[in-house]
């Protein structure tokens, strides 16, 4: 009994992660790639794991290259890889990432300088301030002069506010006060000046983060140091996806003078066991199979759900592709999305734009119609404005 357990919670995990080995070609689209649809209004994105850096999957690879005009590590430059220990740097993979961008054109957003999460042990070990403060300084010069010029960005600070605005309560606040964003923006752009350096947040639309997000950027705006954006993370659910906090964020970020990017958009279609929004890596709950309702396939009226929700927010995006440099999808399909465990271990989550099997979701061609008939209405908005001059 308790092994057939074990072997179902194995099973799930696989099939999940996209473990799985009946997978069809990805066929390119008579309908148009994302990259090609976007062209001109904002670069598009994906985030890639270790197996896509190591180029292990042609058909994905394909998939990525067709798609995308950008990437951006799920994992691989965090401190804890890439920084192991106090005075060893592991470029090993992120060595790689870049070459493989190079070689297929994608640009590189780089994710992620200073996070409390996903620290060395060396580090979260640490006491004093002067130790943390001599990471912070020596973890940041190394990294961001490693890559300057060679990345488009930098998400220099990930995640430093809590949800009403004031400084999380982290290893970085405790020991370094508050400054520490200014410092480390300080300290990238001197290690890399040809890079761009984006404030990254989840939940950053939401008004009380969001006027936190506001004071923080003009903090280290008024302390004359440099900055280039802000990242708006993006991980919604299909029942909850704030547009008019999202537009009004878009806006009040806009005036800034910064460039506002998505950077991390999927939309979980699974329940939240704690009813609560956004990414916070800490939160997890215990498995239960209510939780966990759509292990045979995604039901028609959850699909339309999906399309309908990033049909939305790229309805938005074009009407401020003005203000908006990037959008990146967490992920390249759902068998890799960190949804499928989060907050609960071992679901089945449908959250991005391609499937399991590396097939385009309805979602994907809502959003390439979404630009043709964009473009076409603006054509002849255009052309009556003409007649009526
Ligand atoms: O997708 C990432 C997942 O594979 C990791 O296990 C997780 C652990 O920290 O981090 C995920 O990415 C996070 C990103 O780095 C920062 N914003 C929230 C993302 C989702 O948790």
């Amino acid at each position: 009994m308790r092994d057939s357990f074990i072997l179902t919670g194995i099973l799930s995990i696989l099939l999940s992660t996209g473990c799985t080995s009946f997978r069809s070609p990805y066929e390119p689209k008579q309908t148009g790639s994302l990259k090609g649809t976007f062209k001109g209004d904002f670069t598009i994105g994906t985030a890639i794991n270790t197996d896509q850096i190591r180029e292990k999957d042609a058909t994905g690879g394909k998939l990525i290259t067709d798609n995308f005009d950008a990437v951006t590590p799920e994992n691989i430059m965090k401190a804890e890889v890439i920084h192991p220990e106090w005075d060893r740097y592991d470029f090993s993979l992120s060595d790689k990432l870049v070459a493989y961008a190079q070689k297929n054109n994608l640009k590189v957003n780089g994710h992620t300088l200073i996070w409390h999460s996903q620290l060395p042990s060396f580090v979260r070990r640490m006491k004093d301030a002067d130790s943390v403060r001599q990471y912070f300084t020596n973890h940041i010069k190394t990294v961001a002069s490693r890559y300057d010029g060679k990345l488009e960005s930098w998400d220099v600070v990930n995640e430093a506010l809590e949800e009403d605005g004031s400084m999380r309560r982290s290893i970085f606040l405790e020991k370094l006060g508050d400054n520490f964003v200014v410092e480390a923006f300080r300290l990238a752009r001197q290690a890399s000046p040809n890079t761009k350096l984006y404030y990254n947040d989840y939940n950053i639309e939401e008004p009380a983060k969001r006027a936190g997000a506001i004071r923080l950027i003009k903090k280290i705006q008024d302390a004359g140091v440099h900055i280039d954006g802000v990242g708006i993370q993006g991980h919604w659910n299909v029942n909850y996806i704030p547009l008019k906090h999202i537009e009004d964020a878009i806006i009040e970020f806009a005036v800034l003078g910064i460039d506002v990017a998505f950077t991390e958009l999927d939309l979980s279609v699974l329940p939240n066991p704690r009813n609560t929004i956004g990414a916070d890596v800490d939160q997890n709950a215990e498995y239960d199979a209510k939780l966990n309702p759509y292990t045979g396939g995604l039901p028609d009226s959850v699909q339309k759900k999906l399309t309908v929700g990033y049909e939305s927010l790229f309805r938005l995006f074009m009407k401020h592709s003005d203000k908006i440099g990037r959008v990146t999808l967490w992920g390249v399909h759902d068998g890799q999305s960190w949804l499928n465990n989060w907050p609960v271990m071992g679901r089945t989550n449908y959250p991005l734009l391609f499937d399991r099997q590396l097939k385009p979701k309805p979602a994907f061609y809502k959003i390439i119609k979404i630009k043709e008939n964009y473009s076409v209405n603006n054509q002849s908005h255009q052309k009556n404005a003409r007649i009526n001059q």
